[in-house]
């Protein structure tokens, strides 16, 4: 690991330093501001140090993939020989058996075999759990021709959107500046969905809309929002700890509405957990959007949920609704959890691709074959 310290007389200048350097995969180590020079204290001149690093040898790992990373390829079948002997087929024999017994045991087991309701099949289909599948379906009958399975579908579709109907979305008017931070696990949209909002309030709505991100992890990361917030026209604000962003906030104060960007973090990371929730109490009129991705497994997004619960966030954002097989995870997670929808995107193009959850929409597609 080569680590390296950049000082310069504005943050960006040194960060632009560790770009130049170390390249845009750096991860940032520790930033400071001091004071140099001057005469005994005074006229000292303001300075910001980077200590930033980058890891040569994860880096040639990523371009010479360890082969030991991949699951071991299971070695060509060996084709059935007339020649193998009776222990070998005796053994084959008692394998087969042994499947077949397992695939009966399997699908005698509760849960996993196929109810009487076709309603209850097409939810858990889509990945609804079997208990909210079945509260969904509560009082439709169980067994119906096509026609009624129709009609039926019809009433299961508006019990969906029932259930989805809380819906809270960000609506900036000129009464007081409104302030979103978006949480979540890495990767998942966040910027992203930020940009788009960006472009979306600030080009099409002609709201006075400022950027803060508190990722400053890696390079890249601060890079992609700055690219965004140039091309969009609206300024962005680079917070390190908790009193910036609450003086980036009051900078700030004066816009409809403020973005905060946060870092990525691992829902088993309980130490990031702590600091992505002291960094978001410094402002107590701040909506958080814990951003999931809908292609999450149900199991995998309870734990986020359950991890980022301690960031109090009060709304749930969908990305990546296209690229997901189903939105079984949507319906379980609103039914568990009290928190309502703001929106869904639906591919990587900004602005284009988030829109207000619609619950009738999420429910046509939850209820389809
Ligand atoms: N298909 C699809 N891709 C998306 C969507 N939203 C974001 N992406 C892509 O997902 C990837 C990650 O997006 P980011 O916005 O960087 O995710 P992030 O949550 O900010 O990531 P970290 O900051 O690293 O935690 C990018 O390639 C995006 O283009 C979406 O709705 N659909
Ligand atoms: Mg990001």
């Amino acid at each position: 690991m080569k680590v390296k310290v950049f000082c310069a007389n504005t943050m960006q200048d040194a960060i632009n330093q560790v770009k130049t350097d170390l390249g845009r995969d750096a991860v940032i180590l520790q930033t400071r501001r001091l004071k140099k020079g001057g005469l005994f204290g005074f006229f000292a001149k303001e300075q910001f140090e980077v200590m930033a690093a980058i890891d040569n040898i994860a880096k040639v790992a990523v371009q010479q993939p360890n082969p030991s990373y991949y699951p071991n390829t299971p070695p060509p079948a060996k084709s059935f020989s007339p020649h193998e002997d009776h222990g070998i087929l005796a053994l084959r024999q008692d394998v087969s058996n042994l499947q077949k017994l397992m695939e009966h045991v399997v699908t005698a087991l509760p849960g996993t075999a196929p109810t009487a309701s076709p309603l209850v099949d097409l939810l858990i289909s889509n990945d609804v759990e079997p208990d909210v599948a079945r509260v969904l379906t509560q009082g439709l009958p169980e067994i119906m021709d096509e026609s009624r399975l129709v009609i039926m579908k019809e009433l299961l579709r508006d019990r969906i959107s029932g259930r989805l109907k809380r819906v809270e979305i960000i609506s900036p008017h000129n009464a007081s500046c409104q302030i979103a931070a978006f949480i979540g696990p890495t990767g998942v949209g966040k910027t992203t969905t930020i940009a788009k909002l960006a472009a979306n309030f600030s080009l099409k709505e002609g709201r006075r809309v400022a950027l803060i991100t508190a990722d400053t992890y890696r390079i890249a990361a601060l890079e992609q929002l700055k690219t965004y917030g140039d091309i969009i026209g609206v300024p962005l604000d680079i917070v390190y700890t908790p009193q910036e962003l609450r003086e980036a906030i009051a900078r700030h104060r004066d816009k409809d509405l403020i973005l905060v960007d946060t870092a990525g973090r691992s829902p088993k990371n309980q130490q990031q957990l702590q600091e992505l929730q002291t960094l978001l109490a410094v402002e107590p009129s701040m909506q958080v959007h814990l951003v999931m991705s809908t292609t999450t497994k149900y199991r995998e997004a309870l734990e986020v949920v359950n991890r980022f619960s301690e960031c109090s966030p009060t709304k749930f954002l969908f990305t990546k609704v296209d690229e997901a097989a189903n939105i079984g995870t949507i319906i379980n997670l609103l039914y568990r959890f009290p928190m309502s929808l703001s929106y869904i995107t639906t591919g990587q193009n900004v602005p284009d691709d988030i829109e207000i959850a619609d619950p009738q929409k999420l429910a046509n597609l939850l209820s389809r074959n």
